[in-house]
């Protein structure tokens, strides 16, 4: 019954199909699903994020302040800066890294965050779980503005009013630069490390696990239109709204889709499965209408059987969620909170569970 209705929702949706090449072809090995990804990222950069630079910079770090007994001496907390040149330019934003003592070799989360550095937020607790925190503040990477390609690394690769970066790319591959860092750090989990961010920062973090396979995890808490929702069908914000709010977050081609997001050559849960076979995490509110959960939790049903075909088992839900429900048991994680829209310690608690029972 549940599992009915769960595929009844979905099926209104009417989503473009994820196991079929562009030449018709069915997706049923993982060395097409390579090839269907390359599709895949050409098509959601083409269309809605723009294209995102692969290559044509260096980067050097510098450690700018270290501090042996963070948090009473539990903890050792480093900020690092990073540092950018291209032939355009140069850049550079910090980020801090915050390592447990007592445990070898944490797995870490890096964290895009909405509050400064200098904001102790939630770091002290998610270290006393046993978790490396690297965490960057987002407008350090790039200034949230309409301001075309001035300032931040989007300076460094200006580009044109239709396919290039917006700034959720920006985001994105300023945290991947970070994770540069954090794989060659050899007192860290190198191959354990989780993209996490909420709301718009949570469409910044799924966009980077789709970008950049070295993440075990990608956690796209609330992310809403543009992150895991899916347009098609979706209460709240849709494409519209974001192309007249924050048209600068998506390329210049996103703006041809609004009011049409039935004709869509994509819908959020292509961007979802480039995370597979690795795992993904996506949470809602219950009263976060604007993200509308329900378009959330559909993506990860959409997701499901590309995990399938890979051998994995996707999103283990039984049943459309109501307030409180938890899904941990696969590769697609999933929780509904009671409350409004927000990333909390009751979000992080269940974060932190799910890594811990699946060891990733
Ligand atoms: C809202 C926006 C959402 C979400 C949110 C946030 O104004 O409409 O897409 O990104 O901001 O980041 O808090």
């Amino acid at each position: 019954m549940g599992k009915e209705a769960i595929t009844k929702e979905l099926e209104k949706r009417r989503i473009p199909e994820l196991l079929r090449l562009s030449d018709n072809t069915p997706v049923d090995t993982p060395q097409l699903w390579e090839t269907r990804r390359k599709e895949i990222r050409d098509i959601l950069q083409k269309e809605c994020y723009g294209y995102i630079p692969e290559s044509g910079w260096e980067t050097e770090w510098e450690t700018v302040s270290e501090e042996e007994n963070a948090f009473g001496g539990k903890a050792r907390m480093r900020t690092v800066d990073v540092r950018i040149r291209s032939g355009r330019g140069y850049v550079s934003y910090p980020f801090q890294l915050t390592v447990p003592k007592n445990i070898e070799k944490p797995l870490v989360f890096l964290y895009l965050s909405f509050f400064p550095l200098s904001s102790a937020e939630i770091v002290e607790e998610i270290t006393d779980n046993g978790f490396a925190v690297a965490r960057v503040s987002y407008q350090d990477i790039a200034p949230d503005q309409n301001d075309g390609f001035q300032n931040g690394p989007g300076s460094l690769f200006p580009g044109n009013a239709y396919d290039s970066w917006g700034k959720l790319g920006v985001w994105a591959w300023g945290l991947s630069r970070i994770m540069d860092y954090l794989v060659q750090e050899e007192t860290l989990d190198a191959g354990r490390v989780a993209v996490v961010g909420h709301s718009r920062l949570g469409k910044a973090a799924l966009l980077c696990g789709a970008m950049d396979d070295r993440f075990s995890l990608v956690i796209a808490c609330e992310s809403g239109a543009g992150g895991a929702a899916l347009f098609r069908g979706k209460e709240g914000e849709n494409v519209a709204d974001l192309c007249r709010n924050f048209p600068y977050w998506f390329c210049g081609n996103f703006k041809k889709w609004q009011y049409r997001e039935e004709e869509l050559p994509l819908d959020q849960h292509f961007t979802a499965a480039l995370a597979a076979p690795r795992h993904l995490y996506l949470a809602g509110a219950v009263d976060d209408e604007w993200a509308d959960p329900l378009s959330e939790f559909l993506t990860g049903q959409a997701v499901t059987p590309v995990y399938e075909m890979l051998g994995q088992q996707g999103l283990a839900a039984d049943r459309l969620p109501s307030t409180g429900d938890v899904f941990h048991e696969g590769r697609v994680g999933f929780h509904l909170r009671p409350g409004t829209h927000y990333m909390g310690r009751d979000d992080w608690k269940l974060f932190m569970e799910y890594r811990k029972k699946q060891g990733v």
